[in-house]
């Protein structure tokens, strides 16, 4: 079902013009009342007024991460905190977290985006929609819920944690949506097994999985374990929170942006040049409509291409493929780099490796060397040595097929590796530190 038919199939002629409208405004609002907005565009020689079509968007200047640490807490917002009814913040790995400010208006905003989405992945009213992202500071918890409410669905607000109770809870009250990073919907899943309960015995329909990168393997692995069908959701706290991007169900394939609140934009990550539509690149998001805190060009570090064909449900957004990585989770080992989730990749396609695993990189001299460690099946842990010692070398091969990077293979014994019960930390990087 699509849930806002008037926007959700705007011709694509309209959206732009009102696109424009909302560009302008935005553009004016940040620079009239946001100082540091204005130090940057004045550096820039750009004035409000320069923006004319939207092709002018690309006249403006990019916003970072480190803008945001440099004005924290407040120092974006563009209305006073009287009108501020929420604030949300993410946890960075260094330092201050990033904060982000709602008005009432932002935050019905935010529940329309959202329920859009849950609409884009077939969640209806009357469904029981197990929320399982983090309530908090998170943006994950609280903008799903007023997503569901919004669509008159019933929202279990669980949160993280304490698996065994949310499987008691979704078995005795019938849940059929399951909002989780995809990290965790396995941690469930496995719960589960170790429980002595099937799939079957729960009603899920449908998983809304977001928050952190999975590849197309983990996605069936998934919807094995649990019965259900896995959709990728996208989003990012600077930018509303959960609610900037989703799949939708018939095509499971690339995820359409809201592009009447948040427009997207590729660029090279080195040059910072926009590239043409279709290539793979840094995705750059500019909040049309948000008050609070809008955002131009913020560059969100995640890589990904733009898909403009027309899509089989009808939206006419634009669709995003599923995030590859980001530009600062790229690892370069011995110059080569690598992305995670390519290895996850290779991983969950090989039978008697189970989904958990973590990467660890360290540097021996000036040598990078990187460790894969992941878990096998019981079963396969108590075999012969001589089968786990091929089983390695399979991996260690695929993986040097698929990157090009050799790597050191260690097969774990099962539950060894942390669960997780939100974003999983995948890679340890001791180089760093
Ligand atoms: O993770 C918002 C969210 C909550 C999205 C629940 C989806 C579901 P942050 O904590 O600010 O916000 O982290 C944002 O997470 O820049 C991506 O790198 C990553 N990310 C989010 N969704 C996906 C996804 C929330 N579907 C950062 N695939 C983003 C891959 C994702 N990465």
């Amino acid at each position: 079902m699509i849930w806002n038919e008037e926007f959700e199939t705007l011709p694509r002629e309209e959206l732009e013009i009102l696109q424009l409208k909302r560009l302008k405004d935005l553009v004016q609002r940040s620079y009239y009342r946001v100082k540091p907005y204005r130090d940057k565009m004045d550096e820039a020689g750009i004035k409000p007024e320069h923006i004319r079509s939207l092709a002018d968007l690309q006249k403006l200047p990019f916003t970072t991460k480190d803008f945001l640490r440099d004005n924290y807490p407040f120092g974006l917002f563009t209305l006073p905190l009287d009108q501020v009814v929420r604030v949300h913040a993410s946890s960075g790995t260094t330092g201050k977290p990033t904060v982000v400010g709602y008005t009432k208006r932002d935050i019905e905003t935010w529940a329309e985006v959202m329920a859009r989405a849950l609409a884009c992945g077939g969640v209806h009213r009357g469904d029981v929609v197990h929320n399982a992202y983090g309530y908090g500071l998170f943006t994950g918890g609280l903008g799903a819920h007023y997503g569901a409410e919004k669509l008159g669905a019933t929202v279990v607000p669980i949160s993280g944690g304490q698996t065994k109770r949310q499987i008691m809870i979704m078995q005795d009250f019938g849940s059929n949506v399951l909002l989780a990073t995809p990290s965790y919907a396995l941690n469930i899943a496995e719960t589960m097994e170790d429980m002595g309960v099937d799939s079957s015995k729960l009603s899920l329909r449908v998983g809304i999985f977001g928050a952190e990168p999975w590849s197309e393997n983990m996605r069936e692995e998934v919807e094995k374990k649990l019965g259900l069908k896995a959709i990728d959701i996208y989003g990012l706290s600077e930018i509303i929170g959960p609610g900037v991007s989703m799949e939708c169900i018939e095509a499971q394939h690339g995820m359409h942006i809201f592009e009447d609140h948040f427009m997207p934009e590729i660029i090279d990550p080195d040059s910072g040049q926009v590239l043409p539509l279709g290539e793979k690149g840094e995705l750059v998001f500019t909040t049309l409509t948000k008050q609070a805190f809008p955002l131009i060009r913020y560059r969100t570090k995640d890589i990904t291409r733009l898909i403009a064909e027309p899509c089989i449900c009808g939206r006419t957004f634009m669709r995003m493929e599923k995030i590859t990585g980001r530009t600062d989770d790229m690892l370069i080992i011995r110059g080569v780099n690598v992305f995670p989730t390519q290895v996850e990749h290779v991983l969950m396609g090989i039978e008697g490796v189970e989904p958990h695993y973590q990467i660890i990189v360290n540097r021996e001299g000036s040598m990078d060397t990187m460790e894969v460690q992941v878990e096998v099946s019981e079963q396969l842990f108590s075999d012969e040595v001589k089968n786990l010692e091929k089983l390695s070398k399979r991996i260690q091969v695929e993986i040097k097929d698929l990157i090009g990077s050799s790597c050191k293979i260690t097969l774990v014994e099962p539950k060894t590796i942390q669960r997780s019960e939100g974003k999983a930390k995948r890679v340890i990087d001791n180089r760093k530190i």
